[in-house]
């Protein structure tokens, strides 16, 4: 049996895939008694109250951070690593080191999905903004393998971002950097549309693989769409994965239910 986390927003948020977001107390609350092993935390800035009273709840808690998401950074406030502002790349850098160092006590994979943004322009502007989120990614990376933090690289579907869809093409991204501490974390709602093949898009992810958001087709808790997660499961064996598999599902029909749908397939596979 794998261990499980399922994804939290102290911050109500316009990403929909969360389950209580903007009421953490009832998120972790909800976590702690349906027997959840984790938590993933999306967070905006560390700096906010709220977050820095999440992370204390969750200290006295039996639960750990199975992982850290960044989206809001970019969907909230618009940083993007694609960016040719200076001042911009720098809060993001500022924003990024914060919400490492909030990782660090759980060792927690802090995911780069998202944040990423889009590319946008004619293809000359789309090369050098995609070689700016890699120098950002390589700079991201640095400050984390300081901490024994590791960077998880998210493909995320063609219909959110136009760059790294596919497992491929983040350990190509991967490869390129170098960095020991960088990895994968997929998806199979993003991996449902983008993947030839499930099975062997996690195969092929293997040694990177940070995390799995377990997520089924519709974006709803696993179990209530048409993925084959026995399968899934039986590849995460094979390949050895030590890491969590993550409801990062939309809250339907409410945050409680999804809850409840997404621990009691967990405990099934
Ligand atoms: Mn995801």
């Amino acid at each position: 049996m794998f261990k499980n986390s399922m994804a939290i927003s102290p911050a109500p948020t316009s990403f929909a895939p969360l389950l209580f977001a903007g009421d953490w107390r009832l998120g972790l609350a909800t976590a702690i008694e349906l027997e959840f092993d984790g938590v993933e935390v999306s967070i905006r800035d560390p700096h906010d109250q709220m977050v820095k009273d999440l992370k204390a709840a969750i200290q006295t808690s039996d639960l750990v951070v199975s992982t850290v998401a960044t989206g809001q950074s970019y969907y909230t406030d618009g940083l993007s690593p694609t960016s040719a502002d200076p001042n911009i790349q720098a809060k993001l850098l500022d924003r990024m080191k914060a919400i490492i160092d909030f990782a660090a006590l759980w060792k927690a994979p802090v995911i780069i999905g998202g944040v990423r943004g889009i590319l946008e322009g004619d293809p000359i502007e789309q090369k050098a903004q995609a070689s700016r989120v890699l120098e950002s990614i390589r700079i991201y990376s640095e400050y984390a393998e300081a901490s024994g933090v590791p960077l998880a690289i998210e493909p995320i579907n063609r219909y959110e971002t136009n760059f790294i869809n596919t497992v491929s093409e983040a350990l190509d991204l991967i490869g390129q950097i170098g960095s020991e501490n960088l990895g994968v974390i997929t998806d199979t709602f993003h991996m449902n549309i983008e993947e030839v093949s499930l099975t062997e898009s996690l195969r092929m992810a293997g040694p990177w693989l940070k995390g799995v958001h377990l997520v089924d087709s519709n974006r709803k808790a696993a179990g209530q769409g048409h993925i084959d997660f026995h399968e899934l499961a039986t590849v995460l064996s094979e390949i050895g994965y030590q890491g969590f598999i993550i409801a990062e599902i939309l809250p339907l029909p409410d945050s409680r239910t999804a809850a409840e749908q997404a621990i009691a397939f967990f405990r099934s596979l």
